[in-house]
């Protein structure tokens, strides 16, 4: 499988022809920053990507999960935790996309076993790649650990051009 950053360029407009989705990287149908460097808690992960005019990843589609985790494992980069939208810090128990609201009703993605509210039941903020030796899936966590994390753009719709 290959991949690649793929340019929104809107046609006919002349000077503007190095518009790219930088530092955003196309998976699927979706535009995502994958941080590869840096540690944050959850909410200095939460900040940034909002710094950048995104949120932190939400999948709403199981095709979404697949695509985006099969990326992380062609690209051996699923060895390490990422932070998701994904938490009850509002309802213990209830976990939410906290980009969009939206339950998280995707069963299958959750690591078997989890979400366990463990760390003495303050395990609130749900990382991706997690594995205990199986497929890696999401888990919740302490928030204040520190992870890399993924953000998501928003998807484009009728703007005329857009830049990142
Ligand atoms: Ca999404
Ligand atoms: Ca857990």
């Amino acid at each position: 499988m290959t991949y690649e950053i793929t340019p929104i360029i809107k046609d006919g407009l002349p000077g503007f022809t190095n518009i790219t989705t930088a530092p955003f990287l196309k998976i699927g149908e979706g535009y995502y920053y994958i941080e590869t460097n840096l540690k944050k808690n959850w909410f200095e992960a939460h900040e940034t990507c909002r710094r950048i005019g995104a949120e932190l990843i939400a999948f709403e589609t199981i095709e979404e999960w697949k695509l985006v985790n099969q990326y992380l494992a062609d690209m051996k980069m699923d060895d390490v935790l990422y932070w998701t939208s994904g938490n009850d810090l509002a309802n213990d128990g209830q976990h939410v996309w906290f980009s969009n609201g939206l339950n998280i009703t995707l069963d299958e993605i959750w690591y078997p076993g989890e979400p366990n509210n463990g760390v003495g039941g303050s395990a609130h903020c749900d990382v991706m790649c997690f594995s205990n030796g199986g497929p890696t899936g999401l888990n919740d966590t302490y928030c204040y650990n520190m992870m890399r994390y993924i953000c998501e753009a928003p998807q484009p719709k009728t703007a005329a051009f857009i830049v990142w």
